[in-house]
């Protein structure tokens, strides 16, 4: 044994010793690598195939096709060329000239609408060509980027027939990132956008962030924090937003601001903000046109109100609908749209937190404005690890409801943790609300196809910094990826995006695809179980949200404190939101109503959010007490990572080894997490249950008083 563990410690000081300098993909190139393919014949075929390109038009929109293809063909292929129109292989036509190729082959191009794409392949022997066509320039460069997939991920080209068109509108990161660069819940450095620099100095990496967006696309920014500040809105900082417009139009991306409600008082110098008053009216219709006369495709506003101590129209006596139209009409004769939260819980209603957002915008339905859209965070909560769908969705059926996920690891493990939110993304879309029965998935609910809304939307809270890989871990990357995919089709695979990713990122090898697409699928799963199994909650680091604190008990609001979601007690655990309790189940729809408010038929992962049980309530799947099962699940939780950890090990020499070490630091750290999470969480809980932690399992080596102790006055990203 001794003999092994020296060799070992030989073997980890020489490689140590030959990586002090590890070259490789630092992940800045994100999923857009490009690099040669490597098998000859593949390469020589798709050389063949699409070597020669053509690209009609010279909007900038089709220079940047060309620029993109030039690049991307010249990385994977050897001496890919522009050639005419008819020695072209490849090419990439959009708007008139597109259709009537369309006809000519036969292809139904009109209905991919504005965005969407037919990717073909002519069937004239020798003289075959692949066709790239859209109605429009932003939709030809969608469908190449969709095509470049195709080799990017070693699939064929021969026979290819692609038609493809967004399902959703309003595709939209939104940036927490305040002026001075901090980014709120941000864990990748500062914001990208250099403030102080604007407009003049234009980073390369702004083009970049444009093309990892339109790659996936993503066809809107929210450039600043809903925390918003209101100087976004001042002539400075208005030039400094026409400049990153200006970079983003020819990718189709529209730029939009979060605003404070109280900006006609803030920046304004009016006495009111109240949305009823003329002269505020008024400030925020000729706010608009400055706006739109420096962007005059700017997308619109998005609004936090009313919310965590933001100034909102409640301040007036004033309603969500009343502040948001009042928006809405200021920006509609420029075709802006508004999306305004539904994220509220306000301090003086006596309400249970996960009922608030619906008493508060239910009444509400029916009375927005058409250009006025409501965001959802995907749970009722807040972004918890795992939460059950909001039931705002389904319950307004006279307004459109966008979603909003996060993308950030706030509640998640910041950026040391190997998460892919690709399946919790999911597993929310495919929850059935059963709002007009059986079927009713959110994901209908949002593309608009249950209650026929003509605007549907998506948002994404980013998790992009100036780290060099931009999300401060590679695999992060897949979130921004999986996002943007979702955004486009609701209904695509977390599996096959993920696959998609791994070739795009990290290798085309199947055995290698194959292992981390698995690490990957059973990622968020096995995070849950590390810190919130079964259905807890918040439970977190206060304010920083950094590591457990089950035990926080003392902040000013009974909902920010730990123990008022948890409710551990000597009786039990869990948070009875069923009709015997806060009655939170009423809010959702025959016949999951009733299935959630037996635990019988709640599914587990959701138990202790819906019910509050004895610890020796017996769980269904396994048999075992809810003390044993809640102790397995933290220690097999923590397992899972360990084994995931060792996963990634065994592919040490088949990863670039970067990329491969810096995952793997990162592992590291969520292996030791994981544990700290466990034995917090059970040595905290024990004291309530006053049962054992099973002999058979490694005791937790600190104190419970130890782990309290922890404080963390600089972890980053804080609100
Ligand atoms: O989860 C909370 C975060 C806040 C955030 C808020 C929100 C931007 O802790 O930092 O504020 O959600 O979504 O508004």
């Amino acid at each position: 044994m001794k003999y092994i563990v020296m060799i070992c410690v030989l073997l980890v000081s020489v490689s140590s010793l030959a990586s002090s300098i590890i070259e490789g993909e630092d992940g800045y190139r994100l999923w857009l690598k490009y690099d040669p393919i490597t098998s000859a014949s593949l390469k020589k075929k798709y050389t063949q195939q699409v070597g020669r390109f053509h690209v009609t038009g010279d909007t900038e929109t089709m220079q940047v096709v060309r620029d993109e293809l030039n690049y991307a063909l010249n990385g994977m292929l050897t001496d890919a060329t522009v050639v005419s129109q008819k020695q072209a292989g490849l090419l990439v036509v959009a708007g008139d000239q597109a259709s009537s190729l369309a006809a000519s082959n036969s292809l139904d191009l009109k209905s991919v609408g504005d965005e969407g794409y037919v990717i073909h392949q002519t069937n004239d022997g020798d003289a075959s060509q692949i066709l790239v066509l859209a109605n429009t320039d932003v939709g030809a460069l969608y469908g190449t980027y969709r095509l470049l997939r195709q080799l990017q991920t070693h699939q064929p080209l021969d026979g290819l027939s692609v038609s493809s068109s967004p399902d959703i509108d309003l595709r939209v990161l939104n940036h927490w990132d305040n002026l001075d660069r901090h980014v709120e819940r941000g864990y990748a450095g500062q914001s990208i956008w250099d403030w102080h620099k604007l407009p003049d100095y234009r980073y390369q990496r702004y083009i970049d962030y444009a093309r990892a967006n339109a790659s996936i696309g993503i066809n809107g920014t929210v450039l600043n924090n809903v925390n918003a500040d209101p100087l976004i809105l001042t002539p400075h900082y208005l030039t400094k937003v026409k400049a990153l417009a200006d970079m983003f139009r020819p990718y189709g991306i529209k730029v939009y601001l979060s605003v404070k409600f109280s900006s006609p008082q803030l920046i304004g110098d009016l006495d009111t903000s109240d949305p009823l008053d003329p002269e505020v009216r008024q400030w925020w219709k000729d706010k608009v046109a400055d706006v739109y006369q420096q962007i005059p495709d700017f997308g619109g506003f998005l609004v936090k109100a009313n919310s965590e101590g933001q100034p909102g129209p409640g301040d007036f006596g004033r309603t969500h609908a009343e502040g948001a139209n009042m928006l809405a009409s200021a920006l509609a004769p420029h075709g802006g749209t508004v999306m305004w939260r539904a994220f509220v819980y306000a301090n003086e209603k006596n309400e249970e937190r996960s009922k608030q957002a619906y008493s508060e915008f239910k009444p509400l339905d029916g009375k927005f404005k058409d250009n006025v859209l409501v965001q959802v965070k995907n749970g009722p909560i807040d972004f918890q690890p795992r939460e059950p769908f909001s039931p705002l969705f389904g319950a307004m059926p006279d307004t459109p409801l966008m979603m909003e996920f996060q993308i950030t690891m706030e509640y998640l493990g910041f950026s040391t943790h190997f998460v892919y939110l690709g399946s919790m993304y999911e597993e929310v879309l495919q929850s059935d609300t059963y709002a007009r029965g059986e079927g009713s998935t959110v994901a209908k609910v949002i593309d608009g196809d249950l209650f026929n809304h003509n605007v549907t939307g998506m948002a994404g809270v980013a998790n992009i910094g100036t780290d060099r890989n931009w999300t401060g871990h590679i695999i992060l990357q897949s979130n921004w990826y999986v996002f943007g995919r979702m955004a486009w089709d609701p209904q695509v695979s977390a599996k096959t995006v993920a696959d998609d990713w791994i070739r795009m990122t990290l290798s085309n090898d199947d055995k290698v695809v194959a292992s981390v697409s698995d690490m990957m699928m059973k990622s968020h799963e096995v995070t849950v179980n590390t810190m919130t199994p079964l259905g807890l909650h918040h439970i977190m680091g206060a304010g920083h949200h950094y590591g457990p604190a089950p035990w926080v008990d003392s902040l000013g609001r009974a909902d920010w404190n730990s123990v008022y979601y948890h409710r551990a007690a000597k009786d039990g655990i869990g948070f009875d939101r069923s009709e015997s309790g806060v009655n939170a189940v009423e809010q959702y729809f025959s016949p999951l109503k009733e299935q959630l408010s037996d635990p019988a038929t709640t599914p587990e992962k959701y138990l202790l959010w819906f019910h509050h049980l004895p610890w020796d309530y017996e769980v269904k799947s396994s048999g075992r007490t809810l003390w044993n099962e809640l102790v397995h699940r933290y220690y097999q939780g923590a397992a899972d990572v360990e084994e995931m950890a060792d996963t990634w090990d065994s592919l040490e020499g088949k990863l670039d080894p970067l990329q491969f070490h810096q995952v793997q630091m990162a592992m590291d750290i969520h292996e030791k997490e994981a544990i700290w999470w466990r034995n917090a969480c059970v040595l905290y809980f024990q004291q309530f249950s006053g049962q054992p932690i099973p002999e058979t399992l490694p005791k937790p080596e600190k104190s419970l008083a130890d782990y309290q102790k922890m404080s963390f006055p600089h972890a980053p990203g804080q609100g």
